[in-house]
């Protein structure tokens, strides 16, 4: 096969686009359904202040590496989760990788804060990593606020928003399914979400750092179960192989035809926000339930020592 775009011989097989790309031409294509994901979904300008979330991983590297080169504002922010070996290791590859590229990068500890993940694991009875995510999320979402981003970017690909898709559409999970797309909108205490790598699969992201050297933090975290739609990417894997393309059209028909529609359901039905008594996250409750949890393990944790 050869390059579309040189006709030197081609590094990397596309199926899905019908295309190949020789090591050169390789990036230009990434950076390309970049443009096109940030422009279609007008998801930020160039006046935009951009937090990106760094886990360590090939897919927020990528992403971090490729705004910058895009000439946007971006700020790094990775969240230290408390984890013994494992956290350590994910932290020290963004602040190398921050440091080689001279990108501003913000880290929040779990342990400063009070709550790091083995604690959650050792008195939470919920699966830790539904709890994990949702402090993440919390904290993500949190600090783009109180730094006044305008925008919150995370390194989710195709594969990742498929799976996510399969899942709820499984469930019919409307809350979810009226909510999941590349963009989710700024609303009274929540700042604009955004996935830049929606329109790049998991191979073309990877692909995408492998070449620009970007050197990721791939260790599974040790709290893993191996659950987390695992079984669905696998899934999906085989029917694009049959049939290449699948998973783009799947998504792109949800956005256009079920999202709209699961939107108008969930509108009658949303819940009323106000600010967290306790740390001001909007919440349909008192106290928001990353701070009930925080309550709840300090009480465990006091229980077991007195
Ligand atoms: S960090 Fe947290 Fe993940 Fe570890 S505890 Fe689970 S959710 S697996 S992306
Ligand atoms: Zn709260």
């Amino acid at each position: 096969m050869k390059c579309i775009r040189c006709k030197a011989p081609a590094h990397v097989a596309l199926p899905s686009h019908h295309s190949g790309f020789c090591k050169d031409c390789y990036p230009l294509f990434f950076t390309k359904q970049v443009e096109t994901a940030i422009r279609r979904e007008k998801m930020f300008t160039f006046d935009d202040r951009v937090l990106v979330a760094l886990s360590g991983g090939k897919d927020s590297l990528a992403l971090m590496l490729e705004l910058h080169l895009q000439g946007y504002d971006v700020t790094g922010l990775h969240i230290d989760l408390g984890i013994p070996d494992s956290s350590e290791k994910a932290r020290k590859k963004v602040e190398n990788f921050c440091d080689l590229h001279g990108l501003t990068l913000e880290v929040f500890e779990m342990a400063k804060w009070g709550l790091p993940i083995p604690d959650v694991k050792a008195h939470v009875k919920r699966p830790v990593c539904a709890v994990c995510g949702k402090m993440k999320r919390h904290h993500f979402n949190r600090i783009a606020v109180e730094g006044g981003f305008d925008v919150l970017a995370t390194g989710h690909n195709l594969d990742d928003e498929v799976a996510r898709l399969f899942a709820n559409t499984l469930r019919w999970d409307t809350a979810y399914l009226s909510d999941q797309g590349p963009v989710l909108p700024a609303a009274e205490g929540f700042v604009r979400k955004v996935k830049p790598l929606f329109r790049l699969s998991e191979f073309e992201t990877a692909n995408y750092a492998f070449m620009k050297g970007i050197e990721i933090h791939s260790d599974p975290c040790p709290y893993a179960s191996g659950a987390s739609f695992t079984g669905h990417k696998e899934l999906w894997g085989e029917l694009e192989h049959r049939s290449p393309g699948q998973k783009f059209q799947f998504y792109q028909s949800f956005l256009k035809t079920g999202k709209p529609a699961f939107a108008a359901m969930e509108k009658e039905t949303g819940a009323t926000l106000a600010p967290c008594a306790e740390c001001g996250s909007p919440t349909s409750a008192e106290t928001c339930s990353v701070c009930r949890i925080k309550a709840a393990v300090r009480e465990s944790k006091a229980k077991d020592a007195g």
